[in-house]
């Protein structure tokens, strides 16, 4: 297909033969661990991506259920030089989850265990094919704890995938990257050897931190099996607010404002523009937030010990904010399905924004000055080039929106389109890649290169530090066995 008429298959991979199959069925048996080609259908939800834009043709999906089967499987791989994909659940963005030609998927799906969970310090051991949803109930109902991150995906992400990304989610300005929460990981090398660090210690300096090597690695240089996590208390209360804003700039001295006055209750601080909102509206069918329309939008959340300190806190900040004239309108959720209506008005849009066709997504970090000025400059040169309208169906693109994550520095950049065409794709890139890289932003801040972003590592890291990538990814996995064709 276009998408991936410009990679070759590697002729060093072997192509999977009848005796590969029997080898690998003799290492996990064939109840519910095994899915070939039998049935071709079978195999498409592991070969495509959940954008529906990448797509590979594996004939061999894997589900081993111990992690000692993930490990000989590894070394069976290693010694054939078979290619494997590790995949969790498929939510990915940046197509790194699925093949691009015929590699083996090892899905982890049937590693599915609570290990352990500490109610005094709040440790969760568990493995990486655990639902994130799955994982967070449990701690809740478990001593009242919270999952360290949180997404839109949670009904199908794993907690292995979001290490293996990096995920950063919604409310990484309360509980910080997962590099922080991660305490220990157990994860299959590329020859099938076992590293096992699933520790319970905050602190532990004894030389390199070789955990932090696979949180954010992608797949490319170990299969993380399962994960040792530092979960905070869950918060007793929790408060939403949505609010209209006049500009950018607006949103900016909200912000500055929640974090004065709102101080260590504040839990997100989310922000879309309005042709995000209008998207999403044709999408859903929940009351709509605010009356009116506004420039942008901003979604405050607080979270805390203590009901009514939030609620008089989250009312003065407001009745202040209205008063000097920082917000035009707003609203707060008075109860739980309040609350979870303004949250889907804002963990809807990535869904939202692919409706109409398709969608090219971008992911980046900016200053937060200049956080919106990409979308401005997109909107500008899509128009420029007579490929954009909302109204005009003959126009490949609807629009570019603009949301995102404004209290980490990331935003989210979505081209929704009708469909896809190399005009636009180029009339995109690499312009948002040298814009970004002008401003020292970087080119993924939260979803990875995978495959889709693999050729652009160079607009942020140096060649130094891409060089040393190449270097560690060589000395773990020298034959290119897992994830090839994506970043490194
Ligand atoms: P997959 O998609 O299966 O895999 C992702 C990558 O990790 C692949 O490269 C894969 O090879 C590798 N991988 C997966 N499991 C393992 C493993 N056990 N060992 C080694 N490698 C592995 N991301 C954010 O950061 N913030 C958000 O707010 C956010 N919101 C989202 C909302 C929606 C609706 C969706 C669909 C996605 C969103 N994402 C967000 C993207 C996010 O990257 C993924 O949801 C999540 O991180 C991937 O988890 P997964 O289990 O589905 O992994
Ligand atoms: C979010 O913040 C996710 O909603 C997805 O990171 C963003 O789809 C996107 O571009
Ligand atoms: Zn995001």
């Amino acid at each position: 297909s276009e998408t991936y008429s410009y990679v070759k298959r590697d002729e060093k991979y072997k192509k999977l033969t009848p005796a590969d199959i029997e080898a690998l069925k003799a290492i996990i048996g064939t109840k519910g661990s095994i899915i070939t080609d039998d049935i071709p259908s079978d195999l498409d939800f592991y070969n495509e991506d959940w954008m529906r834009k990448y797509k590979g043709q594996s004939k061999l999906v894997l589900k081993p259920t111990t992690t000692e089967q993930v490990s000989e499987i590894v070394k069976y791989c290693n010694q054939e030089n078979l290619a494997v994909v590790p995949q969790g659940g498929n939510t990915g963005l940046v197509g790194g989850s699925v093949p691009v030609f015929d590699e083996i998927i090892l899905s982890v799906a049937n590693l599915n265990k609570i290990r352990s969970f500490d109610s005094v310090s709040g440790i969760l051991k568990c493995d990486a094919g655990v639902i994130l949803e799955t994982a967070d109930t449990y701690i809740k109902e478990n001593g009242n704890y919270i999952f360290p991150l949180d997404l839109g995906a949670k009904g199908s992400c794993h907690v292995g995938g979001v290490v293996a990304t990096n995920a950063g989610g919604l409310r990484l300005l309360r509980y910080g990257s997962l590099h922080g929460s991660v305490l220990g990981l157990e994860v299959v090398l590329p020859n099938g050897e076992i590293m096992n660090s699933m520790h319970s210690l905050r602190k532990d300096n004894t030389g390199y931190d070789l955990k932090q090597l696979f949180i954010g690695s992608e797949g490319t240089i170990g299969i993380i099996t399962a994960v040792s996590i530092l979960c905070p208390p869950r918060p007793q209360a929790f408060n939403v607010s949505f609010l209209g804003v006049e500009s950018y700039e607006m949103v900016q001295k909200v912000f500055q404002k929640a974090k004065n006055e709102l101080g260590e209750v504040l839990s997100a601080f989310e922000f879309m523009d309005n042709k995000s909102l209008k998207l999403t509206k044709e999408h859903i069918t929940s009351p709509e937030p605010l009356e009116g329309e506004h420039p942008f939008y901003v979604l405050i959340e607080t979270s805390g010990s203590n009901a009514e300190h939030d609620s008089a806190k989250l009312e003065a900040f407001l009745e202040s904010a209205f008063e000097n004239e920082l917000i035009l309108d707003g609203t707060v959720s008075s109860n739980e399905s309040e609350f979870k209506n303004l949250w889907s008005w804002r963990e809807m849009i990535p869904e939202a924004s692919a409706v109409g066709g398709g969608v090219y997504k971008y992911d980046v970090s900016l200053p937060l000055k200049e956080l919106y000025s990409l979308v401005e400059a997109v909107n500008e040169r899509l128009e420029a080039a007579g490929l954009s309208s909302d109204t005009d169906a003959s126009k490949p693109v609807i629009s570019a929106i603009g949301y995102g994550h404004v209290g980490d520095g990331n935003l989210h950049l979505n081209v929704s389109v009708r469909t896809y065409s190399k005009e636009v794709e180029q009339c995109l890139e690499p312009f948002v890649y040298e814009f970004v890289s002008g401003k020292h932003g970087s080119v993924s801040a939260e979803h990875g290169l995978g495959f889709q972003k693999k050729n652009y590592i160079g607009y942020t890291k140096s060649d130094q530090e891409v060089k040393m990538i190449k270097q560690l990814k060589s000395i773990y996995d020298p034959k290119g066995i897992l994830n090839p064709y994506k970043y490194v």
